[in-house]
């Protein structure tokens, strides 16, 4: 390890905050140099207890997650924050709204916050947060929340990083709660619904109750419903309570050893096609070399299998090989 490494990853691992800003935004802009570190990181994590929250834009999720910072830092445990938003253009508005919410925490040493917004990156988002959550890890969190839009493929797939997924929903949603259905209701591993001084929490909680009866998944873990009001703080204790429960549960049931190891593999999957593409990329793609193969493929020219084949002859695998 060279001298500068070692270093650094001193400074992470002592919880150092500025050592830690600068780590994440290495891993985010993804160069070559940020792989020695997660190497060695990697020996150095493993104790972090991951809360992914996620649901609808506007639904309370940061509102909520400063309150659940807060009540964790009562508790002394060190916390680790990762706000995702790929899709909202206003982001940077949004990132600032909760800088200025964050404050106290933005204040101690113990809370570390952190946005990632990156769009188009090679490896996709879900490769990052986690990446983000390794060096939160290291750097001695004892829980790290995950912020995400309730969204699309992006956040089901950081959902699957976390230990505990909780989903978010609001009185009102009326047909929101149909759309949701189809990703992410499925990833819940509680359910929260915030704005509960608004008219409508409980038909939002009959609803959920509905769904969970006709598509009901482990027969030992009954998916809790709570109801929160993040802006003063109601029920975040309970929600802290059942997310704790949850986490006694994974201990002790299979399904917690299923996860790792499902987390473990999708991971690893996902860095080889990172790492295979990354390689062929790095030496055949240009946007040009794309758009003339694509004209090809539009002229029935050449069909996209042997371009295909082509493109991996030139990088060095071998023809039949894959
Ligand atoms: N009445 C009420 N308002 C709330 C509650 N929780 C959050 N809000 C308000 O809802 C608005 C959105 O809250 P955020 O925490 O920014 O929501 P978010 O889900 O993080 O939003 P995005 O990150 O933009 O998707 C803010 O004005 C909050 O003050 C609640 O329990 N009750
Ligand atoms: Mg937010």
């Amino acid at each position: 390890m060279s001298h500068s490494l070692d270093e650094q990853v001193e400074n992470i691992c002592s919880g150092d905050r500025r050592a830690v800003a600068r780590a994440i935004s290495q891993v985010e802009n993804g160069g070559p140099s940020s792989i020695p570190l997660l190497k060695t990181l990697f020996h150095k994590a493993g104790r972090a207890f991951v809360i992914g929250i996620t649901g609808s834009p506007g639904a309370g999720k940061s509102t909520l997650v400063e309150k659940l910072a807060t009540e964790y830092r009562r508790q002394n445990k060190r916390v680790g924050i990762v706000a995702v938003d790929p899709t909202s253009p206003f982001s940077g508005g949004a990132i600032l709204g909760d800088r200025i919410r964050m404050q106290a925490l933005a204040n101690d040493d113990g809370a570390y916050i952190r946005s990632m917004a990156t769009r188009g990156q090679l490896g996709g988002l879900a490769p990052a947060a986690y990446d983000a959550t390794l060096i939160l890890d290291a750097a001695g969190c004892d829980v790290v929340l995950i912020e995400t839009v309730g969204v699309g493929q992006d956040e089901v797939e950081i959902a699957r990083l976390a230990d505990a997924t909780v989903v978010m929903l609001v009185p009102g949603m009326g047909d929101d709660i149909q759309t949701f259905k189809a990703g992410i209701m499925e990833i819940a591993d509680l359910f929260v619904i915030n704005k509960a001084d608004q008219p409508g929490a409980e038909q939002v909680k009959n609803e959920i109750k509905l769904m969970l009866s006709v598509a009901p998944r482990s027969a030992d873990w009954q998916t809790p419903i709570l109801k929160t009001v993040a802006t003063t703080g109601e029920g975040v204790c309970g929600l802290v309570e059942a997310v704790e429960s949850f986490r006694h549960f994974l201990e002790s049931h299979p399904m917690g050893a299923d996860r790792r190891r499902e987390r473990a593999r999708l991971h690893l999957l996902a860095l080889l096609r990172q790492r295979l593409f990354e390689r062929v990329a790095r030496q055949q793609f240009d946007k040009q070399s794309i758009d003339r193969y694509v004209g090809d493929i539009l002229e029935r020219l050449r069909d996209p299998h042997s371009i295909v084949e082509e493109i991996m002859e030139a990088s060095g695998f071998r023809s039949g090989s894959v």
